[in-house]
């Protein structure tokens, strides 16, 4: 069977390499021409552990290729980008290949859509497919994998395939049988498609209470992050980590997907306070450094231990402080960027697990401050 996975970036890239390796015949494809080239010399920019050989494996086992023009496939899996735009969704690089699939598609033919859309989204690709006037699949598989462990994940989390009909969703589920190795659930497309945005802003509502834990602990000179593990302590209790504020490309962007049909106070106020965490911080930064004026930003990712920097809080915060007259330098070991001096202070933003390793007894002797946002230190 001949599958084309549309996008290789973080996710379509590591699912175009274990599908590999699972006996189909893949093709990565991309609109990207650089990047294609680069990758039949195997260089590429996703770093997850296990990636290189398991592409490595695919390409020389001679099921894994990668082209800059679309193949005629059986399958097309589409893993492109949805970012948002002016706080609506921008689904132009969906339905551009949506566009490129149609030329191509075939009687039979399955599509699967893994990027996150709003719901509704995969209906409207049907809309248009009908347009072919005979039988095709089509189903949506929301990708779920956690940056950092992708691989891991994708054999290991529990798989939800949506169909557009039910022989869509099980003639999508026959493919992911071959490397998941957990349950998968089969239901319509529409439902798959919110139970995705559904996971995304449970976990942005749980981190804004968190947050806003942080600011109520702050008022009244407690250790939020005591309190929360003596809240935790109770069966039905599991308060997340507050933090700089909620970076990345997925967790800020789902939520308004699925609020763009439906008036919610609950996100709204939820998106507006986890994006107001880079100010709330700022300000205690710049009180805590009020005469210190040259200052090393530890850690400048979105999270810890991964090499993307989309939507990063601490970039906001970096921000902020030069606004208001200070001179930062970044030091981020997991990017190779910078050196591990002090200057003026410290200011530690992402809890990667190399800063965990660090005795900070070594830099009080330095007598200089250091200011730890996320508690790694
Ligand atoms: N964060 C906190 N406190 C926490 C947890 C996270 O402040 O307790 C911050 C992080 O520092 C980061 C942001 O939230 O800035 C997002 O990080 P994350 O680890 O929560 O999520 P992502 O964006 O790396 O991956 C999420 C995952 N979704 C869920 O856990 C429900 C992943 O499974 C999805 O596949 C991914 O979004 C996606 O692609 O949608």
């Amino acid at each position: 069977m001949k599958i084309a996975v549309i996008g290789v970036g973080y996710i379509g890239l590591p699912t175009a390499a274990i599908l590999a390796t699972s006996g189909f015949n893949v093709t990565g494809y991309d609109i990207d021409r650089k990047k294609i080239l680069r990758l039949r010399k195997f260089k590429f920019d996703v770093k997850e552990p296990g990636l290189k050989s398991i592409i490595d494996a695919g390409v020389k086992s001679g099921m894994l290729k990668f082209d800059y023009k679309l193949p005629k496939s059986d399958v097309y899996i589409l893993c492109l980008p949805t970012p948002k735009k002016n706080s609506k969704p921008d689904l132009s690089y969906l339905f551009d290949a949506v566009k490129e699939v149609y030329k191509l598609l075939e009687k039979n033919n399955l599509i699967i859509v893994e990027s996150t859309v709003p719901p509704g989204t995969t209906m409207k690709i049907k809309s248009i497919l009908d347009k072919k006037g005979f039988k095709y699949y089509l189903a949506h598989s929301p990708e779920r994998v956690l940056p950092g462990k992708i691989l891991k994940e994708l054999v290991e989390n529990h798989r939800i395939i949506g169909g557009v009909d039910l022989e869509s969703a099980i003639i999508a589920k026959s493919i992911y049988e071959k490397f998941v190795d957990a349950e998968i659930v089969i239901t319509d497309a529409t439902t798959a498609e919110i139970v995705k945005l559904m996971e995304n802003t449970y976990r942005d509502v749980n981190i804004a209470l968190a947050n806003e834990f942080l600011r109520i602990c702050d008022k009244y000179g407690v250790d939020v992050y005591k309190a929360i593990k003596f809240a935790n302590m109770h069966p039905r209790v599991n308060i997340l980590n507050p933090g700089i504020g909620v970076g990345g490309h997925c967790i800020p962007v789902d939520p308004l997907f699925l609020i763009c049909n439906y008036d919610s106070k609950i996100i709204k106020i939820t998106r507006k306070l986890n994006d107001s965490q880079p100010n709330y911080v700022s300000k205690i930064i710049l009180d805590f450094f009020s005469d210190e004026k040259k200052l090393k930003i530890w850690g400048i990712t979105y999270k810890p231990d991964v090499d993307d920097t989309r939507e990063s809080p601490a970039l906001k915060i970096c921000e902020i402080l030069e606004k208001n007259g200070k001179k930062v330098e970044i030091y981020d070991p997991v990017i190779g960027m910078g050196t591990p001096d002090v200057l003026d202070g410290v200011v530690v933003l992402v809890g990667h697990s190399y800063f965990k390793d660090i005795d900070p007894t070594k830099l009080k002797a330095k007598n200089k401050k250091i200011f730890d946002a996320v508690n790694v230190i």
